[in-house]
């Protein structure tokens, strides 16, 4: 009987599920389109469900969705330690992002079977409900109903752009489950991720000890001004939505510039109406995605983003409406967990560093509930929300030993 830290995962097991889940929503250059709550999603789900029991877990669907695949411990009246992500994806997503979490978790238990190794506390697998927030706003969607951030009846009326609601679609896919949603102790969570930037590459670390996430803030902005002939209408007689819309788009660029080094703004989705070559644009409607790792940082970004909005508005002829989408503030893991996922690394002599998570997980919601901790591994260039994603096996491998023994030592050995 191998004593406990000499036990390893199977590094060729693990790319085997990741690659034969990439294979569903799979594009043509190489990444996955696995839209939450589509029949991918379904397809994927029902796949990792079908591992799960194969691995002789009892497999829960909570009433968003979210999945729990619970392997019992010696103690079943023990808060699980838990341990996921999600398998939703970004339109032209990788395979990676989320799915390691997911896949990685499969391997450890699949490895505590092989090593005939009880737990003091049940563990659980965790799939989480449409974490990128694309088709449905807010991000983090089924992790924020479960920890109680999100009212569940609001969440499962959301709707996508054709109008088809949360609630429906899970319905549809068959993913409607009974479980309530939360309301129950978790002993600890567990979140292994590709690090999604370069920092990792870049000073040639294999494990990322994650100590926070920075905090978003999803605005939904509509720029209204008048449609109009592009030929008889003056440059200066012109309400143009467009050009509004760019003023905005380089004014946000400038403010997070201006927060630097954590400061972030995108504008990743942009809709013209009436879209026609030989029109001024009478309408836009497009996203804000602000981040930042301190809080005031944020609070500052988002008025001098209101007070720029206002001040092109009244310069070009316009209005212009900022909506909340979404948002979660800077959040700091527990001091025990990160702890923990660095002892993890240092007894698996892997090089490590500290890391703050530029993008939000599933495991921000989850802090608010339970002692979190994230584990990070490097992805080729840093890229991710890309077809291009990549990372390598055994940096997947490395980071998901290290979920096993941080695990380990939170479960307990029986
Ligand atoms: O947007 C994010 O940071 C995450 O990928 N949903
Ligand atoms: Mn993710
Ligand atoms: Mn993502």
């Amino acid at each position: 009987m191998s004593a406990v830290e000499e036990i390893r995962v199977r590094g060729d097991r693990l790319w085997e599920s990741l690659m034969a889940l990439a294979r569903i929503g799979a594009t043509e250059r190489g990444g996955v389109r696995r839209l939450a709550l589509t029949d991918e999603d379904r397809q994927a789900r029902e796949l990792v469900v079908e591992w799960c029991r194969g691995a002789g877990l009892a497999v829960t669907v909570d009433r968003i969705g979210n999945i729990f695949a619970r392997r019992e411990g010696d103690r079943p009246d023990e808060p699980p330690v838990l341990g996921g992500s999600h398998i939703d994806t970004q339109p032209s997503g990788g395979r990676f992002d989320g799915n390691y979490g997911v896949l990685a978790m499969l391997e450890v238990v699949r490895t505590l079977d092989d090593y005939g190794i009880r737990t003091r506390a049940p563990v659980e697998l965790a799939i989480w409900t449409n974490e990128e927030g694309t088709r449905f706003q807010p991000v983090m969607m089924g992790s924020g109903v479960f920890a109680g951030i999100f009212p569940l009846e609001q969440m499962l009326r959301r709707t996508d752009l054709d109008g088809r609601s949360v609630g429906a679609e899970l319905k549809r896919i068959g993913f409607a489950g009974q479980a309530p949603c939360g309301e129950r102790e978790i002993g600890a969570y567990f979140e292994a991720h590709i690090e999604q930037g370069p920092v990792l590459e870049d000073r040639e670390k294999t494990i990322g000890v994650v100590t926070g996430v920075m905090g978003l803030r999803w605005f939904q902005v509509t720029v209204t001004g008048q449609d109009a002939h592009a030929g008889p209408t003056p440059m200066h007689l012109r309400r143009d939505a467009m050009l509004a819309a760019a003023h905005v788009v380089d004014g946000v660029n400038r403010i997070a510039c201006g927060h630097g080094p954590h400061g972030r703004a995108t504008v990743g989705y942009l809709q013209v109406k009436p879209n026609s070559i030989n029109v001024v644009p009478g309408e836009v409607r497009f996203s804000i995605d602000v981040r930042h790792a301190d809080d005031s940082a944020l609070d500052a970004m988002e008025s001098e983003m209101r007070e720029r909005c206002a001040a092109i508005a009244d310069a070009t002829g316009t209005r212009i409406a900022i909506g909340d989408l979404s948002r979660f503030a800077p959040t700091r893991f527990d001091p025990g967990m990160i702890q923990g996922v660095r002892a993890a690394a240092e007894r698996l002599r892997l090089s490590h560093m500290d890391i703050v998570s530029g993008a939000g997980h599933d495991a921000v919601h989850l802090a608010a509930i339970a002692p979190t901790g994230m584990i990070f591994v490097p992805c080729e260039g840093g890229i991710s929300h890309n077809e291009s994603e990549n990372a390598r096996p055994e940096d997947l491998e490395a980071g998901c030993n290290v979920l096993l023994h941080a695990l380990l030592e939170r479960a307990g050995k029986s």
